[in-house]
């Protein structure tokens, strides 16, 4: 279809104004409707390798991939076949397969700190069956999370911080009353003074504090190894789990997450539990939350803590995340990956550079983060002193040029296996013309 550039008769426009009346704000979830960056967002026709086509036939570079998923790229054909194969066999059946197991046994393969895990269909669900379960486990209510992290939309977790250090969280959404979030304790990420402040006061009565290993929720900040370990050390001194919250860096970082990395600076670092989601899904409707068999067997319906899901290790989609591990699983993957990742972020440097415009990025295996700062934030705070109008051009600029990045300064970016370096200079060159006129 050849594209369509008259913006009135734009096929994005109808579409968007055909889902604001029957979808609130036009999508099925809020980051998608560009609020943030203003303008309408494009509504994918379809997508192959690195690339997506909108509704007006335009291609785009696409560096969000379903928002961490698409570690292959779009359409891989190894894990087409093996969809294609078991959507034959049956799409759900409410009963256990084999392929559950063979996920599974995969998983605990590749992550040594999860000795048994259960799946689940969201993300969310993951995060808010784990703080059950971390509740449940230690008998405690309390829980700890970082300013800039997100687990998912479970109402105990949409929190902002207190008024005060080591003061509990306020609701961060409608809908959510005080006394769900009166036992989150909400903290700055990478301040380590107050972490040990709020289990001076709250350790003994904390079930878990969960954490984003490297925040892709407030674009890319990583915890510094000092306030890993001091998480760590923390929560073992007092009783208290340590969930890492995976299911963005779980296998897009490293093939054995970000616990894999923190793990090469902190010997035998391990969470007691992990949630993930995304890329064992590999684009289809796939979670999973593990950790110690001691913890995981409070679980129903061998424990006292309930959890359950009609769609839970679905056929169809524990195919998709098989297929998917498989590939990631070869040798040579994450290596060829990073540096495709690190060559993009040191072009873009460049590029700022040359323009004379303030810029900062980091990368970790396939996921990515830049900042129009000078340096890279180490907090929430940080990120948020970014000038919104100038990342709002950036991000359109680069948008009319057919390179899709995420429509929000918080978030963070993705490569795939299938973007090339062809892509990568095209990228490039489109941002150094979007940078002159920042530099203006
Ligand atoms: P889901 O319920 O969206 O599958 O997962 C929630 C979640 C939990 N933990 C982390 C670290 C996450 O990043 C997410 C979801 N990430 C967002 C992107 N920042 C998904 C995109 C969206 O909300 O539409």
């Amino acid at each position: 279809m050849a594209p369509n550039t008259s913006p009135d008769k734009s096929r994005n426009a109808a579409l968007f104004e055909r889902a604001r009346k029957l979808i609130p704000g036009g999508v099925n979830s809020p980051v998608r409707a560009f609020k943030a960056v203003g303008g309408t967002p494009r509504f994918v026709q379809r997508a192959q390798g690195a690339y997506f086509w909108d509704a007006d036939g335009q291609r785009y570079i696409d560096y969000i991939g379903s928002w961490g998923p698409m570690i292959l790229g779009h359409g891989h054909p190894a894990v087409v076949e093996a969809v294609q194969k078991a959507v034959l066999e049956g799409f759900s059946y409410g009963a256990p397969t084999e392929r559950e197991v063979e996920l599974a046994e995969e998983i605990v393969k590749l992550v040594p700190s999860i000795e048994m895990l259960r799946l689940v269909s969201s993300g969310t669900e993951a995060g808010m069956s784990a703080i059950r379960l971390a509740r449940g486990a230690t008998g405690r209510s309390k829980i700890i999370k970082f300013e800039g992290c997100y687990h998912g939309h479970a109402d105990a977790l949409l929190v902002k911080a207190g008024s005060g250090l080591a003061t509990f969280g306020n609701p961060t959404s409608a809908g959510v009353p005080p006394e769900v979030v009166q036992h989150t304790l909400v903290l700055e990420y990478n301040h380590i003074a107050q972490l040990e402040e709020a289990f001076a006061i709250h350790g003994s009565s904390t079930a878990c504090l969960i954490i984003e290993p490297i925040a892709g929720n407030m674009n890319f900040v990583r915890a510094s190894v000092p306030f890993m370990k001091r998480c760590r050390e923390l929560c073992t001194q007092h009783g208290a789990l340590l969930v890492f919250d995976e299911v963005m860096t779980g296998f897009r970082v490293a093939l054995g997450g970000a616990q894999s990395v923190y793990a090469k600076s902190i010997p035998g670092f391990q969470p007691d539990m992990t949630v993930m989601g995304k890329v064992i899904g590999g684009g289809m409707p796939l979670a999973a939350f593990g950790g110690t068999r001691a913890v995981m067997e409070q679980l129903a319906p061998q424990g006292p803590v309930y959890q359950a899901g009609t769609l839970s290790g679905n056929p169809v989609a524990t195919a998709c995340g098989l297929a998917t591990l498989k590939e990631i699983g070869k040798p040579g993957f994450y290596e060829d990956l990073g540096h495709k990742t690190q060559r993009l972020i040191s072009g873009l440097q460049a590029e700022a550079d040359k323009a004379g415009v303030d810029f900062c990025g980091d990368s970790e295996g396939g996921m990515f983060g830049f900042f129009l700062l000078k340096e890279l934030p180490q907090n929430y705070a940080k990120v948020m002193t970014t000038d919104n109008a100038r990342f709002n051009t950036l991000f359109h600029g680069l948008l009319d040029r057919g390179i899709y990045i995420a429509p929000a300064l918080y978030e963070a970016g993705f490569m795939s296996a299938a973007h090339t370096d062809a892509d990568i200079a095209e990228t490039v060159a489109a941002a150094g013309d979007v940078f002159k006129l920042l530099s203006k």
